[in-house]
């Protein structure tokens, strides 16, 4: 770990606090509001909820990893510098986070589309799959000290990557189609949110390899930042998305809140 000045230390250390509060209100909201849902969409608002309680637990971690891995000592000119604790910061963390969120994202997408049961199943496992291997294939690449072992790595888990993209451009298209009212273009819309979140994390990935280092401080607290956003993005902006989709189709399926309200006072 490079020396880090206070401003480098402090930014990440306060995204990494941002990020865990911002994935622990989203749960909190998901469970909330889960019985403004149909009960056949139920199971897409709980994975949701799934999703941002693990990063919220990862992201706690995460945190206090970053915060032992650095200590404030002082240098020559009268300043301070946070400098390597000795203890390891723990990236694997956000790897391990990414296994198990990364299919649940995709299988919570199918979960509110209307698609034949047989299909359904395959799809979302066939989905998940290429998730798991994507970021699998890029963890050596994260972790790795050169910039060509990431760059391999990085490429290699493309090809999943464009897997996911294939399937949910192409693959989706005519079950979206077929689609009706405000779900239909909240799905549309959603494939873009997905597409642009997640096509974040490769351009994130590349910072180093554009830099030409591993070990150089801007970078390495521009990619924590980088991953922070994006996590947002693909995880609570998503998940509330999918919230929408779910409401919007309890909705037109007829799952009418206001006659259950007024059912529950009278
Ligand atoms: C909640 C976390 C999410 C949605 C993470 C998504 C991660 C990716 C889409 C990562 C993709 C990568 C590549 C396509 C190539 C380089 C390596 C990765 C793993 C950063």
């Amino acid at each position: 770990m490079p020396e880090l000045s206070i401003s480098q230390f402090g930014v990440v250390y306060n995204a990494f606090s941002f990020t865990f509060a911002a994935m622990m209100a989203t749960f909190i909201f998901l469970l909330l509001s889960r019985s403004n849902i149909a009960p056949q969409y139920r199971a897409a608002i709980t994975m949701s909820a799934l999703v941002v309680a693990i990063a919220g637990y990862h992201y706690f971690r995460i945190f206090e990893s970053w915060d032992a891995a650095f200590v404030l000592s002082s240098v020559a000119d009268g300043g301070a510098r946070y400098v390597a604790s000795g203890s390891l910061f723990n990236d694997t963390y956000r790897y391990i986070d990414w296994l198990l969120t990364v299919p649940l994202l995709v299988a919570e997408l199918i979960a509110v589309m209307t698609l034949a049961p047989g299909k359904k199943g395959a799809l979302t496992f066939r989905l998940a799959l290429a998730a798991a291997l994507m970021v699998i294939l890029g963890y050596p690449g994260e972790i790795a000290g050169d910039t060509a072992s990431r760059a391999l790595w990085g490429f290699i888990s493309t090809i999943p990557f464009i897997y996911i993209v294939y399937e949910l451009f192409v693959g989706l298209g005519p079950a979206i189609q077929k689609e009706t009212g405000e779900a239909k273009t909240l799905l549309s819309n959603i494939r873009l949110l997905l597409l642009g979140t997640w096509g974040f994390y490769p351009i994130v990935y590349l910072l180093p390899i554009l830099v030409g280092s591993t070990v150089d401080a801007n970078t390495i607290v521009a990619v924590q930042i980088g991953y922070c956003i994006a996590d947002v993005a693909a995880k609570c902006g998503y998940g509330i998305m999918i919230y929408a989709i779910a409401r919007a189709k309890s909705r037109q399926e007829g799952y009418d809140l206001s006659s259950r309200a007024i059912a529950a006072s009278g």
